[in-house]
């Protein structure tokens, strides 16, 4: 505990070896998390969040390297956690080479996390979570996560952040297959990258003429943006935007509102998982599972009266 509580000193101090050692204890899913995270969460709350998402090879990674170049030359301290839910060479890793290759990067306040899928225990949800509170705690003022928009991870990323930017691109094909991705809902900012290639306006177009059809629905109108990544044209519109949303978060506890409900959120898995450890625990010790699969198996009941049966005992006592 010694070493973890120096970990955690450290780590309050901003000290980036330490950040990247308790973003690994937790990553890996240590029995001590639960202490970490004790000590950890009353330094937190501090920074603020951007999630960037979209399809596979969407221009996320180039993006969020244009956007941290401008954050850090504003001299923001910024942390970036790319996650990567299938292959584990994610194209972050080339985020930080490229970031560290920059001659000015010495005067920059920067951290750079990938994760893979693969490496993590308990759900990248929580990992991600846990990881940018650690960050946030160690003093970073923005935070970018970048995740892959495919299935549940878009849903997570707007759970975790403040700005969400959905990047798409002329390749990403028409409107119904976006709003069957969930990626309509959550975006705050929307991109069209690779905007050098055919096809950028007419699905910025066709964009608008969603948001158009949700007209009195959105409190918040997300801007559509026309950007070319590689070619940095656009990021500093992208830049703006990302502020003004802040701006316009930050007005009526806005933010305060958002966070709460993520909160909510966040609670309510955990007390899930809580409710589902303990009762395991409970259960394993009482009841003899063997001997209900033999009963089960003899067909002497039935599985789901089984299980209603072991809970319901577990519960009474
Ligand atoms: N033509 C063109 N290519 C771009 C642009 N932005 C990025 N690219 C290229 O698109 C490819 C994917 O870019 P990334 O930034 O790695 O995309 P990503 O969304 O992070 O990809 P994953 O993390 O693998 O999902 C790379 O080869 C980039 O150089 C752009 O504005 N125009
Ligand atoms: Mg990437």
């Amino acid at each position: 505990m010694a070493d973890i509580d120096k970990l955690i000193r450290e780590t309050l101090k901003g000290d980036k070896l330490a950040v990247s050692r308790l973003i690994s204890v937790v990553e890996r899913g240590h029995a001590q998390t639960p202490y970490i995270l004790e000590k950890i969460y009353p330094h937190s709350g501090n920074a603020y969040y951007i999630g960037v998402t979209g399809p596979p090879g969407s221009g996320k990674s180039t993006t969020v390297d244009r956007l941290v170049k401008m954050l850090c030359s504003n001299n923001y301290s910024v942390g970036v956690i790319a996650v990567d839910p299938c292959s584990p060479f994610s194209g972050g890793a080339l985020l930080g080479d490229r970031i560290r290759m920059n001659k000015r990067k010495s005067e920059w306040d920067v951290f750079f996390r990938s994760m893979s899928a693969g490496k993590i225990m308990g759900g990248l949800a929580r990992t991600t979570k846990e990881s940018s509170r650690i960050l946030d705690a160690s003093g970073k003022q923005i935070i970018v996560i970048e995740t892959v928009g495919v299935g549940q991870s878009e849903l997570d990323i707007a759970q975790a952040t403040d700005t969400v930017v959905v990047i798409l691109t002329p390749e990403s094909g028409d409107n119904v297959q976006l709003m069957k991705a969930g990626l309509l809902e959550i975006a705050d900012i929307f991109v069209v990258n690779k905007a050098d290639r055919p096809g950028a306006e007419n699905i910025s177009m066709s964009i608008e003429a969603m948001l158009d059809r949700q007209r009195g629905k959105l409190e918040w109108r997300p801007p559509v943006l026309l950007t070319s990544a590689s070619l940095g044209k656009g990021i500093e519109e992208l830049y703006a935007e990302i502020w003004r949303h802040a701006d316009y978060l930050r007005q009526d506890d806005k933010l305060k509102e958002r966070r709460k409900s993520q909160l909510k959120g966040e609670l309510k898995q955990r007390i899930e998982s809580e409710i589902v450890n303990t009762l395991w625990q409970k259960i394993r010790d009482d009841a003899d599972i063997d001997e209900l699969v033999n009963d089960i198996w003899e067909q002497k009941i039935d599985p789901q009266s089984a299980a209603g049966k072991v809970v319901r005992r577990c519960l009474k006592d």
